[in-house]
């Protein structure tokens, strides 16, 4: 077997902290180099980790070169919310960062490169329903127009350069290791962090938003998947749809209350009301199950139990340190 020496830029976010211990145990921790912009917090810094800003192209190659490295799985992004407040810097991150990564796996011939797309890349007029893998793009929010234009920069440096790139069109991600940050699904995690500690939780998106939702662990595992899949299995090279669940905020506070009968939730929509009113509420994954097997595990009621069987412990340990 070939041996892979992987890098993680964004390590530290919601998604890469979890998807770092999936690397781990994979690929073993010395061939998996974590990096952020930011000193690793927690679990991370139990592996390799290291400073890397991807803005800085040198600084990237550099380290590319010094380490060997042959996969990188891209991560760092401005979220949805957060990108309305700082539009050009949630641009430039996004978009300078990725053409940086594709450009060293032309550099120095990486075996493969991972970058994360978004239901975000959809918009008003996108079929809502099922939205399917080849529909009309018109994103309104910066994040999302940075994935629509990545997941064309991702196919571009496929069919143009030969970058074996691979992507996935995430909804809105739920774990309880680490907390999201600037996200409009966002209220799908926390919601569970005020159940256990206030009983109570103030929403701020109506109580009737349907949105695309996915536990982390189905999440981690349709990234390795996705990038574990033979070269020729891998049809789609801007990103896949996938999808696993879909809930409105009413319906997640029923699953709460089965375990907490006196959690109550209220409602305070923002300006985030208007952003998950212009993304799909379902979508059609369809491509992906059949490409490369993708199939979730999770739905509602067992990632309810596992996150609140799990996060009290977490929450207690938090207090003690
Ligand atoms: C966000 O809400 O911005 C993200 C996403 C759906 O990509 N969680």
């Amino acid at each position: 077997m070939k041996k892979h020496k992987i890098l993680i830029i964004g390590a530290g976010g919601q998604l890469g902290t979890e998807l770092t211990q999936g690397l781990w145990n994979l690929y073993g921790k010395e061939n998996v180099i974590a990096t952020d912009i930011k000193d690793p917090q927690g679990i991370l810094s139990q592996g390799n980790f290291e400073i890397l800003d991807a803005l800085k192209q040198k600084q990237l190659f550099d380290f590319i070169k010094k380490n060997s490295i042959t996969q990188i799985y891209h991560l760092a992004a401005v979220l949805s919310a957060t990108g309305e407040k700082n539009p050009k810097f949630a641009w430039n991150l996004n978009m300078d960062s990725l053409i940086h990564v594709l450009d060293a796996a032309v550099e120095f011939k990486l075996d493969r490169v991972y970058w994360p797309s978004s239901i975000a890349a959809f918009g008003p007029t996108t079929p809502k329903l099922n939205t399917p893998q080849h529909t009309v793009m018109d994103p309104t929010t910066i994040y999302g127009i940075s994935k629509f234009a990545g997941e064309r920069w991702c196919d571009w440096y496929f069919r143009n350069k030969g970058v074996d790139v691979r992507s996935l069109r995430y909804p809105g991600l739920i774990g309880y290791k680490s907390k999201p940050g600037g996200g409009t699904t966002d209220y799908a995690v926390d919601i569970y962090f005020k159940a256990i500690t206030d009983k109570k939780y103030e929403c701020f998106l109506k109580e009737d938003t349907y949105l695309p939702m996915m536990y982390m662990d189905d999440a981690v595992k349709a990234t390795l998947d996705i990038m574990e899949a033979p070269k020729e299995k891998v049809k789609v090279r801007s990103s896949y749809n996938i999808a696993a669940m879909s809930f409105c905020p009413a319906e997640i506070a029923a699953e709460i209350r089965k375990h907490i009968p006196e959690f109550t939730i209220s409602y305070n929509p923002d300006f985030r009301q208007s952003i998950a009113d212009s993304w799909p509420k379902s979508i059609d994954d369809s491509a992906a199950r059949k490409d490369w097997g993708w199939q979730p595990a999770f739905a509602l009621a067992s990632m309810t139990e596992d996150i609140l069987q799990n996060l009290p412990a977490l929450l207690a340990d938090e207090v003690e340190k």
